[in-house]
């Protein structure tokens, strides 16, 4: 497989206006997007550092994943992402070296990207995303 970069840090908070605020008075960058992806149960906000965004999620349903993330084990990191060059191939390779594949098939994530998640059981303990852009945008 070929991962490119961190295309973004996921990061799951109570209160999404509260953490958009801290980013963007204490830390100086700016929200560029607010979006609902309602297939995940979240409400997200973006911030971009350097080629690395930065995606809070409110979870919009106490049983959807970040919802029962929060109430296990509160606000914090909740998952990183790769981009990735061919999101089929990278999937199928995870597969054959024993990896626990979350998504067989594709999802539709944030900002239109192609997603699927590795389990955290298998990959150390950190929930690993793979997105790969085909939407033709520049991120
Ligand atoms: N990071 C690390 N470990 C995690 C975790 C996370 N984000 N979420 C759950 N876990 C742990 C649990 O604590 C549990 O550990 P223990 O067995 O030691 O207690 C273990 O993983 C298995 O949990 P489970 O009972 O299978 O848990 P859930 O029903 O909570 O599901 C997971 C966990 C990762 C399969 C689920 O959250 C999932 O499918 N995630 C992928 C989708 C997602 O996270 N979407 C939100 C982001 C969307 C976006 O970026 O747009």
């Amino acid at each position: 497989m070929e991962l490119t970069h961190i295309e973004h840090i996921g990061i799951a908070v109570k209160d999404l206006d509260k953490a958009i605020e801290y980013y963007e008075k204490v830390l100086g960058i700016k929200c560029y997007a607010i979006e609902e992806v309602k297939d995940q149960k979240v409400k997200t906000a973006f911030f971009k550092i350097g080629q690395t965004k930065i995606e809070l999620l409110q979870s919009t349903d106490p049983e959807g994943p970040v919802g029962k993330f929060i109430t296990k084990k509160g606000e914090g990191i909740h998952h990183m992402a790769f981009a990735v060059k061919n999101i089929e191939q990278a999937l199928k390779e995870a597969k054959v070296k024993g990896i626990r594949l979350i998504d067989s098939k594709l999802r539709r994530g944030a900002e239109g990207l192609d997603i699927a998640f590795l389990h955290p059981k298998t990959t150390f303990g950190v929930l690993t995303e793979f997105c790969e852009n085909k939407t033709g945008k520049e991120e």
